[in-house]
């Protein structure tokens, strides 16, 4: 059996899987490498000086780490600078935010060739490598230099853009050249994956067959769709375990006989907050009726504060938020909770459990957990509804939530009022069949059929595949 190889910017494996404040992607990729065995590789988090390219090797409950220490320059415009300023902002389609610097660009390329420096020497000749996300495009093209001929597959967490927003990015064909040093590249959904697929058609006049072999560069590389997913089993074991409950039974305490109302995300403009709260705040405006009787518990850890553009919207978001509560509440009802805090999975657990509506209103998003999060956490007797923006990359298996467009307040408000009046049949007629989706997309379906495929993909030259074989050098070749 081969050794899988994980590579990210950041290394999260939990320390106590039970009690993290980790996401399900770190609980995932922890889980994929207890499976196959092997080595998450990835910065450290911390600077230094200089760089030294020195390797801290650890052991994070059963999944071992690979650490690597980056100069405060590197983290600024590699990190903060092309991934956070640059990419981020671009493959969620804000261009106005988008920063093109070429410091930016040069340090992407520094720090993208100091990891493969460190990490080439490690890599075993059956050893299969799975790269993750913007931050590490050019990754197998630069492990490619230094003699790596083994399997590479990259999954992108977040969409791809349209190709006219692509274009405005400075050396846009550089970045995408390079992908074809993977043998495969995973997208969430058929959209992002077609808005690949389309870029190099009409950039590179390239081809794409039927089962998804895009040719271009005078290369190939496969490409396919991998829905990510929550680990079903972990949830609900947070769900019902002792602190999920007690959380469950507070939450429904202070709401007193009010319908609770929640939104989980980080701060970030991709998310969709302040056009969430605007939308409510029409809710509220055109239900006078309802006020009272609702509030919105949101729950929103700082991301990304050293990034200018984050710090604004902190502050548009205070006010908003200010602002709606300082209009509308009375003396026993605050319509907005807004916490920028983080919780313990298993309190998260039992919060989604006890709000009658769950609130996922992206801007655009790759695909988006909380919105899996929150189905799975609900009574099946008794389900609440999901109010999911047609632009997350969930709602392409998640038609049975209410699909809405959320940079329209009007709708935003008709939806909350639809899932505030859903009646019991209703709502337990579309949980059952978003509680399938959810099961069926299960992270370690996600993670499987990712990695069956990397395997399974034929390479020019010899046919079967093998990693480290004299086919794959040719077809790395270029
Ligand atoms: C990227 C893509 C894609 C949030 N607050 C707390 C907390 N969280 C957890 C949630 C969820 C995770 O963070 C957020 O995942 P999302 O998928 O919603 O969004 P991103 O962070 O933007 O993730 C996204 C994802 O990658 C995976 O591919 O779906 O589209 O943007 O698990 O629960 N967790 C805890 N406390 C909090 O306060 N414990």
């Amino acid at each position: 059996m081969s050794r899988l190889i994980v590579v990210s910017n950041r290394v999260s494996a939990p320390k106590d899987p039970a009690s993290g404040s980790a996401g399900g992607l770190a609980m995932a990729l922890s889980a994929a490498l207890r499976k196959y065995d092997g080595l998450w590789f990835g910065w450290s988090g911390e600077t230094v000086e200089k760089f030294t390219g020195e390797l801290k090797i650890e052991d994070r409950a059963g999944v071992t780490v690979g650490l690597v220490d980056l100069e405060a320059q590197d983290v600024d415009e590699y990190y903060n600078g092309y991934a956070n300023k640059t990419l981020w902002p671009l493959f969620h389609h804000r261009t106005d935010l988008a920063a093109y610097e070429r410091s930016y660009g040069e340090g992407y390329e520094r720090t993208n060739a100091r990891f493969a420096d460190v990490l080439a020497p490690l890599i075993q000749p059956d050893d299969i490598i799975w790269i993750h996300d913007y931050h590490m495009i050019p990754m197998a093209r630069d492990l490619r230099r230094r003699g790596i001929t083994n399997r590479i597959g990259f999954f992108l967490h977040t969409p791809w853009p349209a190709r006219q927003l692509l274009v405005t990015l400075p050396h846009h064909r550089r970045l995408v050249e390079s992908m074809f040093d993977f043998d495969l590249i995973g997208f969430h959904t058929r959209e992002w994956m077609e808005l690949f697929q389309r870029y190099v058609e009409v950039e590179e006049k390239g081809t794409v067959t039927p089962d998804g072999e895009v040719r271009a560069f005078g290369r190939s590389v496969q490409t396919g769709v991998f829905p990510i997913g929550i680990d079903v089993d972990e949830f609900l074991t947070a769900r019902n375990s002792v602190l999920g409950r007690r959380t469950y039974d507070r939450m429904s305490a202070s709401a007193a006989f009010r319908s609770m109302m929640v939104g989980v995300d980080r701060l970030d403009y991709s998310k969709g907050l302040e056009e969430r709260l605007s939308g409510y705040e029409q809710f509220l405006r055109d239900n006078p009726d309802k006020r009272g009787e609702v509030f919105l518990l949101q729950v929103t850890p700082i991301s990304r504060d050293d990034v200018d553009t984050y710090q604004d919207i902190r502050a548009r978001l205070d006010a908003l938020a200010g602002r709606i509560n300082g209009e509308f509440a009375d003396m026993d009802w605050q319509p907005i909770r807004y916490l920028n805090r983080t919780y313990r999975r298993d309190q998260l657990a039992g919060i989604y459990r006890a709000a009658r509506v769950g609130l996922v209103t992206p801007l655009r998003d790759g695909m988006n957990l909380v919105a899996k999060e929150y189905v799975a956490a609900q009574n099946p007797d008794d389900p609440g509804v999901l109010v999911l923006s047609r632009f997350a990359g969930a709602a392409e298996q998640m038609t049975e939530a209410l699909l809405v467009n959320p940079f329209s307040r009007e709708e935003l408000s008709d939806a909350i009022k639809k899932a505030l009046d859903m009646p019991l049949t209703e709502r337990r007629r579309r949980w059952e069949a978003l509680m399938t989706v959810v099961q069926d997309t299960d992270v370690s379906i996600w993670r499987d059929a990712f990695v069956s495929a990397l395997q399974a993909v034929v390479r020019p030259g010899n046919g079967n595949g093998h990693a480290g074989d004299d086919g794959a050098a040719t077809a790395h070749a270029a």
